[in-house]
């Protein structure tokens, strides 16, 4: 009866985020609305990933027409969003209007459209910062919440056209006062970060969360178009036997990170070497270190001295993750949350993963430091 009874009780994302958000006696709702259109987004994206080798969607943005030699991505003017409600209320409607007719947009752009448009529509935000635009979009005063979202709508899409898992990362902060929102509001420390996630598009479509009460794992149904929690819990690994990192900037690589790499390969103490694991898309290497242990390693070389991947919809929300599941997350010269980002694109380097393996490049770093 036990399983039966499990099986009929479906735990859904939004129920979930209910319950959690019981725990706040003051949330009226707002949060679980705000997530509830994250999710919508998600379902969209997935659904277009999945039909993209169909639709003729693969690829990037751009890489056609003539401006794709000056920039790879359209970055849209700054634009504050007016009348969204009016005008599209759901983003599969966004998502017909644009395809019927019009020149089929790529999935990084579409991804980028239907996610401001849901969270602009969703009433509960009032900054949104995208990887795809180069500025903030401060979102109609008459449609604003108390929520900035930044999130990557289509992180690792240089991976669509071989069929490698890609995905949505995203980081939610509240805004102290919506109605005079400001760049200064966005440009804070992670420590003030209130959830963070990520959904990964690969051979299932899976959705991982921590509102800061640990992380959990949904996975897409399709059959219900439900995220069912399929992952209660996630920790990870005290220390893992997998190091993830780009082996092909080691020429650049500044000391620590090269005595650290080495570590992994040719260990002192005896034990085994460690597995090189890179899938080169963050979502996937991140998703897979969360679960089996280990270290993601996206370091400073000289080529790119704050690293390459992005603060506020890359480091910010992967960090947060990782803390919540038991591990750590180092920028290599302190916790990567404390980082306060200077410009909204700001990069930084990145350790994450296993408490213990990120203890061990933290020991090097400060042993460098400290040597100087
Ligand atoms: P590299 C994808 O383009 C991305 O932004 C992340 O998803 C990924 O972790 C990283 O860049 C891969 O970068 O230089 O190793 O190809």
């Amino acid at each position: 009866h036990a399983a039966e009874a499990q099986r009929t009780d479906l735990m859904t994302i939004t129920r979930h985020v209910l319950n959690e958000q019981g725990r706040h006696p003051e949330s009226r709702g707002d949060f679980t609305i705000l997530l509830s259109h994250i999710v919508l987004g998600c379902k969209f994206v997935a659904s277009a990933v999945n039909k993209a080798g169909l639709a003729k969607l693969v690829g990037l943005a751009g890489e056609t027409n003539v401006q794709a030699s000056t920039a790879k991505h359209h970055h849209a003017r700054a634009f504050t969003i007016t009348g969204c409600r009016s005008v599209i209320t759901d983003p599969f409607v966004a998502f017909h209007l644009q395809t019927r007719g019009e020149e089929q947009k790529k999935l990084d752009v579409l991804s980028n459209e239907v996610f401001v448009k849901a969270l602009v529509s969703s009433g509960r935000t009032c900054v949104l910062v995208s990887e795809e635009n180069e500025e903030a979009i401060f979102v109609d005063p008459a449609l604003r919440g108390k929520y900035c979202v930044c999130f990557d709508p289509l992180d690792g899409s240089s991976n669509i056209d071989c069929g490698v898992s890609i995905g949505t990362i995203f980081g939610i902060y509240m805004i102290k006062d919506k109605d005079n929102v400001t760049l200064g509001d966005v440009l804070q420390p992670g420590t003030n970060m209130l959830a963070a996630g990520y959904c990964m598009y690969g051979s299932s479509c899976t959705l991982v969360l921590s509102t800061g009460n640990g992380v959990n794992g949904f996975t897409l149904d399709p059959s219900l178009g439900e995220f069912i929690l399929t992952h209660p819990n996630i920790k990870i690994p005290k220390k893992g036997k997998i190091y993830s990192v780009n082996e092909g900037n080691a020429k650049n690589w500044d000391a620590p990170t090269a005595k650290y790499v080495e570590k992994c390969k040719y260990p002192q103490d005896g034990s085994s070497p460690k597995s090189l694991r890179y899938i080169g898309s963050m979502v996937a290497d991140v998703h897979r270190t969360l679960l089996y242990g280990g270290i993601f390693l996206y370091p400073a070389d000289q080529k790119s001295p704050n690293g390459k991947l992005r603060v506020l919809y890359e480091v910010f929300p992967m960090s947060f993750l990782m803390e919540q599941a038991g591990g750590q997350a180092f920028t290599g010269k302190h916790r990567a949350l404390e980082h306060a980002p200077a410009k909204l694109h700001d990069r930084s380097p990145i350790f994450l993963g296993s408490c213990d393996d990120v203890e061990e490049i933290k020991a090097l770093y400060a042993s460098e430091s400290s040597t100087v």
